[in-house]
């Protein structure tokens, strides 16, 4: 039963939601609503994992090492493997990638391959898992290019403008599922009693006055000129700037989701720290141009500094990118002093 708490004046359910959304298409099939409705499905499965997460045996590291060489959290695999088997079978898909694989994620030849192509970050943050600290799931699809059969990489390397759908789970004080399908980003916030995900955020914007900025200040020795510049802005410090609170959790998808709500930038930029990563750290797909989407939908832009993070072509499944995302005025200012000073 709904407490007193709730205080809701339209019950909307994601999956009520969704199926509005496909009536603003009449030519939709069914086949994206029924996608989006399973992978909310899924990240309440993710949910109900990470709430146990102290209680059963699924803290900690397993001793693998992902593609990135980054340790494998044993949630990061439950997390993976729950993404996986909700959508192998559908007939929906031509295949998937997610950051803890190498290659293309095959459609078992045992079932129909379809015009879908998933990308997804299954954990993100997960460094944070140990600490009961925000983490989330990032997904994003994209239409197939080749006809049929197996999906090809060239299906994969599209640019971000392309997408069709991307959104994210945030697993937190509570757990919430924000996606846009191009008509606008709106909000879902699972209520744990009866298992829902209902409308709580609808049509979000990101307002005019941003209030946070949210980087990790810990390189700062690393950054460039243009970086160290445009922080000093954004702390007023130069240029007439903004003189922001500062705010990092060190996981995307929770420092996103703030600066969605709150107004302000996100910045994972280029830095000097390890040179086999000369473009930070975030990767391009499934992380930086699902949150872009998201975030031009919301009114604000993403950039890697010089351009729109959405008109970059991709070259890899695993390319990095540097990521300046949040309200449009901040982050062209970034792109400002980057291009004026490296
Ligand atoms: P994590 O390594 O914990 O998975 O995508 C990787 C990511 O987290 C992002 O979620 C987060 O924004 C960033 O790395 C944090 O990196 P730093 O620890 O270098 O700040």
């Amino acid at each position: 039963m709904y407490g007193p708490g709730l205080q809701l004046k339209q019950i909307m359910t994601i999956e009520r939601h969704i199926l509005e959304e496909q009536k603003i298409h009449p030519e939709a099939t069914g086949t994206l609503t029924t996608l989006l409705y399973d992978l909310a499905l899924a990240g309440k499965f993710i949910a109900a994992n990470t709430a146990r997460a102290g209680l059963v045996e699924i803290l900690g590291s397993t001793d693998e090492y992902n593609v990135q060489g980054e340790q494998v959290m044993k949630l990061d695999q439950l997390a993976d493997s729950t993404i996986y088997r909700f959508n192998d079978h559908t007939g929906r898909l031509a295949g998937m990638a997610s950051e803890e694989h190498e290659g293309i994620i095959p459609i078992p030849d045992k079932y129909p391959t379809g015009k879908y192509i998933l990308l997804f970050d299954p954990l993100d943050g997960s460094s944070n898992i140990d600490y009961n600290t925000t983490i989330g799931t990032i997904f994003s699809v994209y239409r197939r290019i080749s006809s049929e059969g197996p999906g090809v990489i060239e299906d994969f390397l599209q640019p971000g403008r392309n997408l069709v759908v991307a959104g994210y789970l945030i697993y937190s004080v509570s757990t919430m599922l924000v996606y846009t399908s191009g008509t606008g980003v709106h909000g879902f916030t699972l209520d744990p009693s009866v298992g829902e995900c209902l409308l709580t955020h609808n049509d979000i914007r990101i307002p005019e006055k941003p209030k946070y900025y949210s980087i990790n200040q810990g390189y700062e020795r690393y950054w460039g000129e243009g970086v160290s510049r445009f922080t000093k802005y954004v702390q007023g410090l130069e240029g007439g700037g903004k003189s922001l609170s500062s705010r990092y959790i060190g996981s995307l998808v929770g420092d996103f989701h703030r600066t969605l709500l709150s107004g302000g930038i996100f910045y994972y930029p280029a830095d000097h720290k390890d040179p086999s990563k000369p473009d930070g750290k975030l990767r391009l797909l499934y992380e930086a141009a699902p949150l872009a989407f998201i975030a031009e939908q919301a009114g604000g832009y993403a950039s890697n500094g010089r351009q729109s993070i959405l008109d970059i072509q991709p070259q890899s499944l695993h390319q990095r990118t540097p990521l300046f995302i949040g309200n449009r005025e901040l982050v062209e200012k970034a792109e400002e002093y980057i291009r004026r000073y490296g």
